[in-house]
């Protein structure tokens, strides 16, 4: 058997919060090696980068994910009862729950909200003498999802809902009194969430039948109940949190269009493939979802490797999508690579990868996708804005990474 490289530093927890996107492939690279050990929250930790490690990952007679996720990121982003923490039958059941959500009606219908949504902003920031993009983005969504999935949300109440559903993503992964908002946020919205889901079930709100917070507030466990109506919340979270997420995406590709007017010429004539292999670039380019974590199910071998049952080991989304060995001149931004080459579920993996119905790939990256050619497409075809100088390089040091100074533009007209 190889022995795997270990880092030098008694606990390395500190080096990856510094540097999250980056700390996994800066390590493969100095041990010169696809898979390390290192010390993190105190416990040892397998990383690995990499299409042939992300295939043995998404092996799900290998890896599991009761526990994989730290406590902090389960009160916070994830939430407890969820999806993200189910493996085998019962993974699979409640898997089939949220893709059957994701049909082409829905997510055509989501589209539609938020393209009315964003029109409707654009007269507001028409009046503004300069927008915060990324909360507008946030708020734009979050009317737009509460409405496609159900959740009624009075005027009144847009502001606080748009706030709490930020902070689960926004300061999950922060320290100190971010960290805290987010706790926060997550008790908030578990409580509104949960009131809800027994209103349903009391009959006392009546939805369409297909609409989301139907589906889940009477899926049935494999056992035929329904689910308890805390867990039946998270998932219904699990919907509203991420769409609201794809803000982060929208205010990347405004940073993207900024600093590639060659891309935002060709977007403007508006081929679909080129728009489609945009956002790609996008998803490949910039950090978000920096890695991703299970637990070794049974002992098993790999490349000489030994993995023994019960070790976390982290999968490095980001820099899987930046190695060179699958992508050409990684850190250059350039669309056309998607034109020439279809990925595979294993070497483009911004969302995870592996197959959606027996892994934990994300069932939300049709929506993702969707809301940002359509973003794409409003901004280089729909507005005219204009962007003063501020500090826009991309902040690596913070999950989820934004320009320094978020993005502001100023000037919004109606393109005509
Ligand atoms: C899972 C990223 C948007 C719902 C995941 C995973 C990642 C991810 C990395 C875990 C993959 C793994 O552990 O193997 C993202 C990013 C998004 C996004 C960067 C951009 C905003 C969405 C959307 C939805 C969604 C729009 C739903 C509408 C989910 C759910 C899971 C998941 C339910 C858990 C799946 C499972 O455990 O089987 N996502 N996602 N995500 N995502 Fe997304
Ligand atoms: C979602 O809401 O599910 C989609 C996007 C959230 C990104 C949050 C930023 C990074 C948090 C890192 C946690 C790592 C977990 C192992």
């Amino acid at each position: 058997m190889t022995p795997i490289p270990q880092l030098q530093k008694w606990d390395s927890t500190l080096d990856l919060l510094r540097d999250p996107y980056r700390f996994i492939s800066r390590n493969c690279q100095n041990q010169q090696s696809d898979l390390f050990e290192a010390r993190l929250l105190l416990q040892k930790t397998f990383c690995m980068r990499g299409q042939e490690a992300a295939l043995v990952f998404y092996n799900p007679d290998l890896f599991c994910r009761a526990g994989a996720a730290p406590k902090a990121v389960m009160k916070t982003l994830f939430g407890q009862g969820g999806v993200q923490g189910l493996d085998e039958d019962a993974h699979r059941h409640r898997k089939q729950m949220f893709l059957s959500i994701m049909t082409t009606e829905q997510i055509d219908h989501l589209e539609v909200l938020t393209e009315r949504q964003l029109s409707a902003a654009v007269s507001r920031w028409k009046e503004m003498a300069e927008v915060s993009l990324y909360e507008e983005f946030q708020r734009v969504l979050t009317i737009a999802v509460c409405d496609w999935a159900g959740v009624l949300l009075a005027d009144s109440e847009v502001e606080l809902r748009t706030r709490q559903l930020t902070s689960l993503f926004h300061d999950a992964a922060k320290i100190g009194m971010g960290h805290i908002r987010a706790r926060m946020a997550r008790r908030q919205t578990n409580a509104w969430i949960t009131d809800l889901i027994k209103q349903i079930r009391a009959r006392q709100i009546s939805l369409p039948a297909q609409s989301p917070a139907s589906t889940i507030a009477w899926h049935r466990d494999l056992k035929n109940n329904l689910l308890d109506p805390q867990a039946a919340a998270v998932e219904l979270l699990n919907l509203l949190r991420p769409v609201v997420a794809i803000s982060v995406y929208m205010t990347l590709i405004t940073h993207a269009l900024h600093f590639h007017p060659d891309c935002r010429d060709k977007l403007k004539s508006g081929s679909e493939e080129y728009v489609r292999a945009f956002v790609q670039e996008v998803r490949r380019y910039y950090p978000f979802f920096p890695f991703t974590a299970a637990i070794v199910q049974t002992y098993f071998e790999w490349n000489g490797f030994e993995f023994p049952r019960g070790k976390r080991v982290l999968l490095d989304l980001y820099g899987t999508n930046h190695d060179s060995r699958i992508w050409k001149e990684p850190e250059l931004f350039q669309p056309d690579r998607f034109l020439q080459r279809e990925p595979t579920p294993y070497d483009f993996i911004p969302q995870g990868g592996g197959e959606y119905a027996l892994n934990h790939r994300c069932p939300g990256e049709w929506i993702t996708v969707s809301l940002m050619k359509l973003t794409t497409r409003f901004l280089t075809q729909k507005i005219h804005y204009e962007v003063r100088d501020q500090k826009l390089e991309i902040d690596f040091s913070q999950m989820p990474a934004l320009p320094r100074d978020q993005f502001m533009i100023s000037s919004v007209r109606a393109a005509g």
